[in-house]
Parts: C-alpha cells; structure tokens; sequence
C-alpha cells in the first residue's frame, strides 16, 4: 500500500437526464436572458475562479481560510473525531486539508462532477495521509445525494465551503439544506462556509475586480455555451456587469449585450437589443440570523459561529 490505491475507492454515479442544451435555450428564451452559473465552469472557467479567489478584493476565500486556520483547534473540538466527512462539490479537496489533520476522519467522501479531479484529489490525498480512507464519488450532487450503501458507519459531517450555497436561488437552497439534513442522520452536522452582508462597496469590489478577471470568467460562459450549444456568441459585444441588489440581498452578475445583435443557438436564432442583459449569476449575502433561520426550517440546530477578523465571512456549524 505504498500509493495508498487500497485505501481509495471509486464509484461513478449516473448523470442526471437534464440536458444542457435544452437548458441554455431555456434560459436564452425566458425574459429577463438567463443562463445557469453553472455553465461558467469548463477548464478556462475554473482556472479563472482559481485566479479569482487569490484577487486582493476577492476576499470570500481568504477570509473562511483565515478562520479554519484560526479556528481549527475550537473546529475540531466541537466536532470530535472519527466522523464520516463527505463533500459536495469537492473540486481539488483543498479546502478540506486545512482540517484533516485536526479532524482524524473515519473516512473521507468527496463529491465531484468531474471524474478526473476527484480521483486526482483521492489519490494525492490518500498519498499524503497515510491513516485517511477516502471513497471517492463522481457524481452531479445537485440532483439529489444518494450515497452508497458501502459507505462505513459512523456520525457524519457535511462539509459545504466556499459560500457556494450563496449561489443557490433561495428555494433551492432550501432543498439542499433538507437534503444535506437527510444525509446527515442521527448525531451528523454540517459545516458551511456562509459569505455575510457587508458594506456595499467591499462587495461591489469583490465581483469588480481591478485586473478584470471576474469580467473574463463571466464572458467565458458564452465561449462554452458556444461548445456547448453550438451557438456563435461573441463575446466581445458582451461586457461584464456586478452589483449588489440590496433588496434582494444578493450580488447579481450580468452579461449586458453592446448593440442590437442576433446570436445563433444551435438551429434557433436570439435576438438581443443594445444594452439587454443575460442574468448569469446571484450570489446571497445572508446574515448569521438570517442564514440560521433557513437552516433551521431545514431541520437543522445551530451550534456554534466562527468569523474573520473583519467579521465579512462566517463558518457556521449546525447539528441535524
Ligand atoms: C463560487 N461562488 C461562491 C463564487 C461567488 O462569489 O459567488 C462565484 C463567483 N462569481 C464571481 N466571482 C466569484
């Protein structure tokens, strides 16, 4: 067990039957424009939210780093070890190797969309920690988290990073909390990283950024709807727009077209007027109180809060 290989095992679960294209020109025949923020994410879009998150104004992903390495001792205290630590969309498990050492999972569980990073993440992990099992899943966590059986027993932790529940509509949000509630079981808890209400312009900076790499990783969503639909988008007649809706307590990310223009998706034609926009993305800012209050209509208690120093991001753990 040199490589650790016995200590990783690998299930592939079937993809969900919504199909991308039909969903793109969904989106493109609603009113307002929309397109689903997950399409941002091919490999150019994933390696400009890497960029993203190291942004002097980008300060979500310093900010839940800066409490898990303040807070690991206080982490791992309030939850023991030997749990059974599963992660929805765990991309290149970085995030959770901040508390592996200090949380002594039973077992790790990794969801991942995209097979080939979960089993790169699996095996350097298991290489690096030579007492870590890790069941690896490649599977769309947003439909549904039906977990294998095999999965060894024990109090289960959901570890959900990142404020990606922020880009959850709220009704979606609340689905997967009671979903997350279900996975959890008897004694299981769940440990989210939750982006908080702020002073506008840290927030309008955050998604504005300087260098212009948040403009280009919202663009990128035309080239790949463009690969994905076929569709022949143009992406410089499109510019990037991001900015807090304080009604809705969210910022919105849109793409505002330059001229009249006409775009072909597939075998269908879309019409734009000068100055139109496709709605891209939302990202929630909650409140403690507020985030707390959907939690516990999904069932779950809050225990404990951890926060930045500036007190913009916050680490939440809530028992099911
Ligand atoms: C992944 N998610 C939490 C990011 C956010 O801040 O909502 C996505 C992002 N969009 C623009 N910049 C970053």
């Amino acid at each position: 067990d040199g490589e650790g290989e016995s200590r990783l095992s690998f299930v592939r679960q079937p993809r969900s039957s919504v199909n991308a294209v039909s969903e793109i020109l969904a989106g493109l025949a609603s009113q307002p424009k929309s397109l689903s923020p997950k399409f941002f994410y091919d490999s150019l879009g994933a390696s400009l939210f890497d960029r993203i998150t190291v942004l002097p104004e980008y300060y979500l992903t310093r900010s839940e780093r800066d409490i898990f390495k303040r807070y690991e001792s206080h982490i791992a205290a309030a939850l023991g070890t030997g749990r059974i630590l599963i992660e929805p969309g765990s991309g290149s498990s970085e995030k959770v190797e901040l508390l592996l050492n200090a949380l002594r999972p039973g077992a790790y569980v990794p969801l991942e969309i995209t097979e080939s990073h979960v089993l790169e993440a699996s095996r350097n992990l298991v290489k690096r920690y030579p007492w870590l099992t890790v069941h690896a899943i490649c599977a769309d966590y947003t439909g549904g988290m039906d977990l294998p059986a095999s999965l060894p027993p024990g109090q289960r932790l959901l570890f959900f990073p990142g404020s990606t529940i922020g880009n959850f509509e709220p009704a979606d949000a609340s689905r997967f909390l009671r979903e997350m509630h279900r996975v959890c079981g008897d004694g299981g808890s769940l440990l989210i990283g939750v982006d908080l209400r702020k002073d506008e312009a840290v927030l309008n900076a955050a998604y504005n950024d300087s260098e212009g790499i948040t403009a280009r990783f919202n663009r990128n969503i035309l080239t790949h709807v463009n690969r994905l639909a076929d569709a022949d988008f143009d992406i410089e007649q499109f510019q990037h727009m991001a900015f807090f809706n304080p009604i809705e307590s969210r910022i919105e990310m849109h793409l505002e077209s330059l001229k009249d223009q006409c775009v072909r998706v597939g075998a269908r034609e879309v019409q734009l007027e000068a100055g139109e926009r496709i709605h891209t993305e939302n990202s929630y800012k909650y409140t403690v109180e507020g985030f707390q209050d959907v939690a516990r209509l999904a069932g779950f208690t809050p225990r404990e809060t951890w926060y930045d120093e500036a007190g913009w991001f916050s680490v939440q753990l809530l028992d099911a």
